[in-house]
């Protein structure tokens, strides 16, 4: 067999890696980086090479199936269709169009087919009950860039390569590889940055591997972090330290945010979060002096109860320093398939309320914490029916036991995906699309979180057979037979869709956009197909205030819903003034697990136990508990056991536990996870608990009780 060697984008974290893929007939050989990859210069991590697991998992579903009671069989996709259409249809004209729900999680961002062709799709289901996988994680950001850039995608994104300063809050980045930031070798960057002098500052409640790298690393109590930026703010106005000659031609409402941080003094807020007030000075200053400098937070600040407030004053610090819009600050990019724009009409929010708790609508999606009150409240409206599409929200979202057990009691559930997982595993019928090295890959989304203004095109790796189906394939079939309205007006529109295949919409999105027809350039597909390796337009460009979507082109940095949300600060600082010494429950990510779904790869689960809860040397002295203790963890939602592992990197008060493990639950195949399957630490965090203008879920910083319990036999318990 001649040997082959194809170029690809890893699409399964934000990193957009260019990988090299060599290949015999239908096997991988190697997988390693592409050191000529315009963007990530060679950078691979070890989830890239386990993509060729994906790739040949026995456990993999190929095929249509149907439940039948506890077993499943093979069927056609012709009648696996139909009975979807069947089944669902009736739903719907039993109940009306709310009886369905759609829930999409994350691999169908990174998923370029699901990507081109979901947003048609969920619209023509004309449901109200949309969940994602991103009220899991970024709404408050989402939130706050609709208010104050006008849309909810104009992410301000990290100029890291040209910056001094990088003050990073709730984010792990060496180990996430970038957040709402596409950053192929992170470590690399912020090396450099230290190398020219500049600073790379951390907070956050555990000493992770970015904490280690960086100059200055303080730990904060977590869900504090909103005390924290307040004081910083109230910090720039007391010592005049505002650099906005600049910015406030674009920009309205500073005076009124000086004003609302006033109480905020670094010394009323320093004993509540842990740092000195003392620091928060210096720090203030030091981001200030710096020529040019990036206030950033992630996953850390997003998944608290104040998520949406940490990002409003995060942006904030942002203009008010004069760091926005500038080489060295945060910037926009201007993608080569400018998704943003693409997507103006659909950046809208506040439009309907979820049924029973009156959450508002984010860019056409409820936040996943009402998921499950949805399905289980009766009444009009209820939903009956789940179209889960590349997503785990039986292990990923708050309170799993409430919402499997919503799930089981569905009248109907589909499910799109490649395993017979926790979540699937409930399903009525399981449509498994092509995947990983079987599909094409343009990085349109990920594209508007770049530190460069790439593009780069992936054609798939491997053919697939006559009896597979890609993902667009199987959502553009099920808009056909889902889609109500003018049958004569329907069949042209889809066959207007059919037509717009993911390589014919990428073209289009090329050439109308900015390198495309109309500028030197002259994108096409074809072009990045002749570049292997990606074409680079260069660094990120200025593009304030002609890319602001707001109606008066300006930035809004008081806006009402955030001025509202504002009156929560004084109850919790109170809150805080008199807390008890609970234990604060926080997550931990690992460079081998991707959320829960990579557990099924034995290079990336193999070694020791990695679902422990991490504690600090002192809570376990006065817990008497040692390293390995067994311990069950308990909060106001639910009780999981696990093993203690003690370390000095954790705060005092905190313990950490990663998410994505607990595949014990019967009914799954995914067979080399089952053999290590921890456990789900969503079993302890609570649907009721969130930020409260968009309900994201709040994941971190859970009151919770740890105790030593017997460990009864290894097998029934984590390993
Ligand atoms: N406690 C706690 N919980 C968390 C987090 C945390 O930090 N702490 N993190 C949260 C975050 S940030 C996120 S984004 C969510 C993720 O939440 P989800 O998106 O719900 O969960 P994933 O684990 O990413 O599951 C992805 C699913 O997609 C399937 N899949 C993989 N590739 C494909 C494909 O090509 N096509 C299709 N159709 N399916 C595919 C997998 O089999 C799996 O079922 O979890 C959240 N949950
Ligand atoms: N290897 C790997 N990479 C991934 C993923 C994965 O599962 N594995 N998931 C991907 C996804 S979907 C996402 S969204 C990104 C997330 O990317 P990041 O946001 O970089 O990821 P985390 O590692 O969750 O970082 C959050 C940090 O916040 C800290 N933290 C917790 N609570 C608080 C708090 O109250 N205040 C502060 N200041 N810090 C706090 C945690 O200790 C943790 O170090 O990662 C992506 N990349
Ligand atoms: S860092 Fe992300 S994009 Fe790069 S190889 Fe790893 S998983 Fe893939
Ligand atoms: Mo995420």
């Amino acid at each position: 067999m001649p040997m082959k060697v194809h170029y690809r984008t890893c699409h399964l974290c934000e990193a957009m890696c260019g990988l090299r893929i060599e290949t015999e007939g239908d096997r991988v050989v190697k997988i390693e980086g592409d050191k000529e990859d315009v963007y990530s210069k060679g950078h691979i991590c070890p989830k890239g090479v386990a993509l060729q697991d994906i790739h040949n998992d026995p456990d993999r579903l190929k095929y249509p199936m149907r439940r039948k009671g506890a077993e499943w069989e093979r069927i056609s996709w012709a009648e696996a269709f139909d009975e979807v259409e069947t089944k669902l249809n009736a739903i719907r004209d039993k109940y009306g169009p709310d009886s369905l729900g759609l829930y999409m999680g994350n691999p169908g961002v990174h998923n370029t087919g699901t990507g081109l062709f979901f947003f048609d799709f969920a619209k023509a289901l004309g449901t109200k009950n949309r969940f994602a996988s991103h009220s899991l994680d970024q709404l408050p950001q989402m939130f706050v860039n609709g208010e104050m850039f006008g849309h909810q995608a104009m992410f301000p994104v990290p100029d890291l390569e040209r910056t001094s300063y990088f003050l990073a809050l709730g984010a792990n980045p060496l180990v996430s590889n970038g957040s709402i930031m596409s950053t192929p070798d992170i470590q690399g960057k912020l090396k450099r940055l230290q190398a020219r002098g500049g600073k790379f500052v951390v907070i956050d409640p555990r000493r992770t591997r970015s904490a280690k790298l960086a100059d200055e690393h303080y730990f904060i109590r977590p869900g504090t972090d909103v005390l924290f930026l307040l004081a910083f703010v109230h910090v720039l106005f007391e010592l005049d330290l505002l650099q906005v000659d600049r910015v406030s031609a674009y920009t309205d409402g500073i005076q009124t945010v000086g004003e609302l941080c006033q109480p905020y003094t670094p010394a009323l807020v320093a004993p509540l979060i842990g740092i000195e007030a003392s620091t928060i000075r210096q720090m203030v200053k030091d981001f200030c002096a710096a020529e040019q400098a990036i206030c950033y937070g992630r996953l850390g600040v997003s998944v608290q109860e104040y998520g949406s407030l940490c990002h409003w004053l995060i942006n904030a610090i942002n203009i008010l320093t004069g760091n926005i819009d500038k080489a060295g600050g945060v910037m926009f990019p201007l993608p080569a398939m400018d998704f943003v724009k693409l997507l103006k009409h659909e950046a809208k929010a506040f439009r309907w309320k979820s049924r029973v708790r009156g959450m508002p609508e984010v860019a056409s999606d409820l936040p996943s914490t009402v998921m499950a009150e949805e399905m289980l409240t009766p009444g009009e409206g209820q939903i009956k029916a789940m179209i889960t599409l590349a997503g785990n929200p039986v292990l990923s979202a708050p309170n799993s036991s409430q919402l499997d057990k919503a799930f089981s009691q569905l009248e109907y559930q589909v499910a799109i995906d490649i395993y017979l997982n926790e979540t699937t595993r409930q399903a009525d019928i399981i449509l498994p699309p092509a995947t990983a090295l079987e599909v094409l890959h343009y990085d349109f989304v990920l594209n508007i979180v770049a530190l460069r203004n790439v593009a780069n095109f992936s054609a798939p790796v491997f053919p697939i057979n006559s009896g597979q189906r890609y993902d667009w394939q199987i959502i553009l079939e099920l808009q056909k037979r889902l889609e109500k309205g003018n049958s004569f007006l329907l069949g042209l529109k889809h066959r207007i869709l059919s037509w717009l295949t993911p390589e014919r919409r990428i073209n289009l999105g090329l050439r109308i956009g900015p390198y495309g027809l109309f500028s030197k350039h002259k994108l096409s597909l074809q072009k990045l197909k002749d570049n292997p390796h990606g074409l680079d337009f260069g660094p990120l460009q200025p593009a304030l205030p002609k890319r602001l979507f707001t109606k008066n082109k300006r930035i809004n940095l008081a806006f009402p819903r955030i001025l509202e949300d504002l009156e929560r600060i004084p109850i919790l600082i109170e809150q805080l003034k008199n807390s008890s010494d609970t234990l604060l429950l926080i997550g931990r990510r690992d460079l081998r697990s991707n959320n829960s779904w990579m557990h099924n790869s034995i290079r990336l689960v193999k070694g020791l136990n990695r679902c422990t809860i991490l504690m600090h040397p002192k809570d376990a002295a006065k817990r008497q508990l040692v390293n390995g203790s067994f311990v069950e963890v308990s909060s106001a939602t639910g009780q999981i056991k696990l093993t203690v592992e003690l370390s000095e990197d954790i705060m005092p008060g905190v313990v950490s536990i990663p998410h994505g493990w607990g595949h014990k639950l019967k009914g799954t195949k995914i067979r080399v996870a089952e053999q290590k399957p921890g456990v789900n630490v969503n079993e302890l965090t609570s649907e009721q608990l969130v930020d409260a203008p968009t309900g994201n879920a709040v994941l971190n910083g859970i009151a919770v009780e740890v105790r030593a319990v017997q460990q009864v036999t290894a097998s029934a318990n984590a390993s």
